[in-house]
């Protein structure tokens, strides 16, 4: 997604000045490129405004250059564009989907079975299309795939009538229902979804809807929430087509918000919505270099360098090295970021939270400490019980930690060191 920004931040990085006719350059390239991606003309309007004033007419602040100045100018701009990270509650309860032909449904019924099934869930899948004969078979197979229970009538004709026989049949922590698309959302479907809301009264109502209707995700977003009352979206294909972006921003500016993307056609392509992810994304990789030399240059006690895969052992002892509070505000003023464009719970690491997260990880085995994708539903209640702590601060350390090692790993591609990166973070209190 907005592969063109990234090469024309690219073209502006390795530039060899930062002057007023190189910014005005990169603001029509960005705006090209948004409409390229299917943004409002006049959101991208605004947005090309707001970024050639602020770069022009603000002063650079001291420790930076006009170049960085502008970069960081530009992701707040991008950043804020694209609306707020996903906040996934830990358990979501029974999720309705629902949506047009071929948004998608279907799989995201698999991939979030699978998504909540390896968060140690019990997930079961109902097949509330009736119109199609195919969609049951479809949904079954995709129940397989994912490890979830299943249930459907081949022969059903009233979805409302499947799923509450489905929910009395299936005994699971989660109940994910399929319903069937439509041309438009006319009153068959209003009335189909009302129906199925009644009988099942979930806790999650997502639209699912397709990267490549771009712009209009916002009247859909909008009409679906008039009609059911939606608690957000989940924008699929965002592998193939121009448009996600378009989709995305357009969702942010409905106030619709965007929980999940779909990136493939396979179970695990799926991820929770992070604006932040897109934009570290088009940070040119020389940029990046240049501003981790700056780091390392602050660095006066260089910590022996980690290999290999970043485990909690890692988190750990990062995380035992920041004593300073102030030495994460020194850091922040070397990053092109605002605080709040960083994974929000990064600032959060008080003196005590790090005591807490301790006690917890002296609870684990090393064989979770190692591997902490295997800590399930069962191994946080005997991790919360051991340390006398909750399963949901249990869930909050792994997020924590998910978190560091999603960026390290990101940041890790390409030619960067990891050493350098690790000391980064370790300044960051991660
Ligand atoms: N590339 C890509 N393809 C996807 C993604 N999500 C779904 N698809 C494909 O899109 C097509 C339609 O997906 P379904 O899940 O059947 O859509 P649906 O909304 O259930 O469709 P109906 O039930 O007919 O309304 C399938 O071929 C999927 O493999 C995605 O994130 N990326
Ligand atoms: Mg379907």
């Amino acid at each position: 997604m907005f592969d063109r920004i990234k090469d024309s931040i690219q073209k502006f990085s390795s530039g060899s000045v930062a002057d007023e006719e190189a910014v005005r350059e990169l603001v029509k390239d960005i705006q090209r490129d948004l409409i390229q991606a299917d943004v409002d003309v006049d959101l991208v309007s605004d947005i090309s405004d707001r970024i050639e004033t602020e770069a022009l007419d603000e002063e650079v602040p001291d420790g930076v250059t006009r170049k960085e100045h502008v970069l960081k100018i530009v992701y707040d701009t991008l950043e804020e564009m694209l609306g707020e990270a996903a906040d996934i509650e830990e358990e979501p309860g029974d999720i309705l989907l629902c949506g047009l032909f071929g948004a998608g449904k279907t799989t995201t019924a698999g991939k979030l079975a699978d998504f909540y099934r390896k968060r140690g869930f019990k997930v079961g899948v109902i097949a509330a299309d009736t119109d199609r004969p195919a969609a049951f078979e479809q949904l079954q197979q995709v129940a397989e795939d994912a490890g979830a229970a299943f249930y459907g009538r081949k022969e059903a004709e009233d979805p409302a009538k499947v799923v509450s026989e489905g929910t009395e049949e299936l005994d699971v922590d989660i109940t994910i229902v399929d319903s069937a698309g439509r041309n438009s959302l006319d009153e068959s479907l209003r009335e189909e979804l009302s129906a199925i809301e009644e009988v099942f009264r979930p806790e999650q109502k997502y639209l699912v809807m397709p990267a490549d209707i771009g712009q209009s995700a916002k009247e859909q977003a909008e009409m679906f929430d008039e009609a059911i009352g939606i608690n957000g979206v989940i924008v699929t294909k965002m592998d193939s087509s121009a448009k996600g972006g378009g989709a995305l921003v357009a969702c942010a500016d409905s106030e619709a918000s965007v929980k999940f993307v779909g990136t493939g056609e396979k179970m695990g392509d799926l991820e929770v919505y992070d604006p932040v992810d897109f934009v570290s994304d088009m940070i040119g990789q020389p940029d990046l270099e240049s501003l981790l030399d700056k780091i390392q240059e602050l660095d006066t006690d260089p910590e022996e360098l980690l290999e290999g895969e970043f485990t909690l052992h890692d988190f750990r002892s990062q995380m035992e090295q920041v004593t300073d509070a102030g030495i994460m505000d020194e850091m922040m003023s070397q990053l092109p970021f605002s605080q709040d464009q960083l994974p929000s719970n990064m600032a959060d690491m008080t003196e005590g939270k790090i005591q807490r997260y301790s006690i917890l990880m002296d609870s684990m085995t090393d064989e979770e400490m190692k591997d902490p994708s295997i800590i399930s539903g069962e191994r946080k209640t005997r991790i919360a019980e051991g340390s006398g702590t909750s399963k949901s601060e249990v869930g909050e350390l792994l997020n924590h930690y998910r978190q560091a090692k999603n960026m390290m790993d990101k940041f890790d591609k390409g030619s960067m060191q990891r050493g350098n990166m690790k000391q980064m973070m370790s300044k960051l209190g991660l």
